[in-house]
C-alpha cells in the first residue's frame, strides 16, 4: 500500500543530527557535573563553604561559548526556514485541498487528481487549504510538512531530485478516517510529465463516473460496497430499501431514494441511520452532476 520512499541524507538531516548531538552533549555534561557537585560539595563532606569573589576568565567562557553556540544554531535554523519559505518564481503551481479524508490536487489547467504527478528537478509549489477541518500535508521523504486550514491559504514547496513514488500523509488528527488519508507523489521525467499533462488536458470532458467518485470523494473510507459494516452503513443494496433514521432525535422510517441520497451527501446530519454516529462531513464539493452519477451508481449496487 505504501510507495517506495527514497530518503537520502539531506541538509536538514545534517542540521537535525547536529542539534541532537549538541543537545545530548549539554544534557549529559550538565547532569554529570551537577551530580558530581552534589556529592562532592555536600555539607557532610564539605562543611565550610568558601567565598569566591569572581573568576573573570571563567565568566567570559561561559558567556561567550553558549552565545556562539545558540547563535550558530539559530543561523542554520534561519537559513533552512528561509529556503522553505522562498518559493522559486518558476515553480509549478498546484492547488491542494484536504478534506475528510482525501487530498485533491488541481493543476493550473484545471486538471484534478488524487495523486500528485510532478516532473523531476522542477520546483513545485503547493497552495494548501482545507474544505472542512484542520489537516496537515506531510511528505516524510522530502522533510516537508504544512497545515491545511479551512478559510486560510498556506503553502509549501519542494523540488524532487530523483524519480520515484513518495508517500503523503495527513499528520493532524482529523477524525475517524485520518489514518487512511494517504496519497502519493509520483516524480517522473519532464518528458513523461509533459506527455501525461498534454494527454490529460486534451481528453474530452467526460461524464462523472459514480463508481470512481465514491472512491475519490472518500466515501469508501467509511461505507463499504460489499455489505460489511465499517464506520457508516454499507452502500450495498440500499437503494429502494427502507431504513430507520433519526431526524432531530425522532425515529422514523424512510425509503432510500434519490432525494434521500442527495440529502445525505449535502446535509448528512439531517437523517442519520439509526445505530451509526452522526459524523459524516457534508460533501459540498460535489457538483449536481457528480451527485447524480453517485446516485446512478448506488442503484446498480445490488
Ligand atoms: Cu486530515
Amino acid at each position: 500500500m505504501f510507495g517506495r520512499s527514497y530518503t537520502p541524507i539531506g541538509m536538514s538531516d545534517v542540521i537535525f543530527l547536529g542539534f541532537l548531538v549538541i543537545c545530548l552533549v549539554l544534557l549529559v555534561g550538565i547532569t554529570v557535573t551537577m551530580v558530581y557537585f552534589i556529592i562532592r560539595y555536600s555539607r557532610k563532606r564539605h562543611p565550610q563553604a568558601e567565598q569566591i569573589p569572581g573568576n573573570i576568565p571563567l565568566e567570559i567562557i561561559w558567556t561567550v561559548l553558549p552565545t556562539v553556540l545558540v547563535l550558530g544554531m539559530f543561523y542554520y535554523g534561519w537559513v533552512g526556514f528561509k529556503t522553505l519559505r522562498q518559493v522559486p518564481g518558476d515553480a509549478l503551481q498546484i492547488s491542494v485541498t484536504g478534506r475528510m479524508w482525501t487530498w485533491t490536487f488541481e493543476y493550473p489547467n484545471g486538471l484534478k487528481a488524487n495523486t500528485l504527478k510532478v516532473p523531476v528537478k522542477k520546483a513545485v509549489n503547493l497552495n494548501l487549504t482545507s474544505a472542512d477541518v484542520l489537516h496537515s500535508f506531510f511528505v516524510p521523504a522530502f522533510r516537508i510538512k504544512e497545515d491545511a486550514v479551512p478559510g486560510m491559504k498556506t503553502y509549501l514547496w519542494f523540488q524532487a531530485e530523483r524519480e520515484g513514488t513518495y508517500d503523503v500523509f495527513c499528520s493532524e488528527y482529523c477524525g475517524t478516517g485520518h489514518s487512511g488519508m494517504l496519497s502519493k507523489i509520483e516524480v517522473v521525467s519532464q518528458d513523461v510529465f509533459d506527455q501525461w499533462y498534454a494527454g490529460e488536458t486534451a481528453k474530452p470532458v467526460k461524464a462523472p463516473d459514480g463508481a470512481a467518485l465514491v472512491v475519490s470523494a472518500g466515501c469508501t473510507g467509511c461505507h463499504s460496497l460489499d455489505g460489511s459494516r465499517i464506520v457508516g452503513p454499507s452502500l450495498k443494496g440500499i437503494f429502494g430499501e427502507k431504513t430507520h433514521v433519526l431526524t432531530d432525535g425522532v425515529e422514523r422510517d424512510i425509503v432510500v431514494d434519490e432525494d434521500y441520497i442527495r440529502r445525505s451527501l449535502l446535509e448528512p446530519g439531517k437523517d442519520v441511520v439509526e445505530g451509526y454516529p452522526a459524523i459524516m462531513p457534508a460533501q459540498t464539493q460535489l457538483s449536481a452532476e457528480e451527485i447524480d452519477a453517485i446516485i446512478d451508481y448506488l442503484k446498480t449496487l445490488k
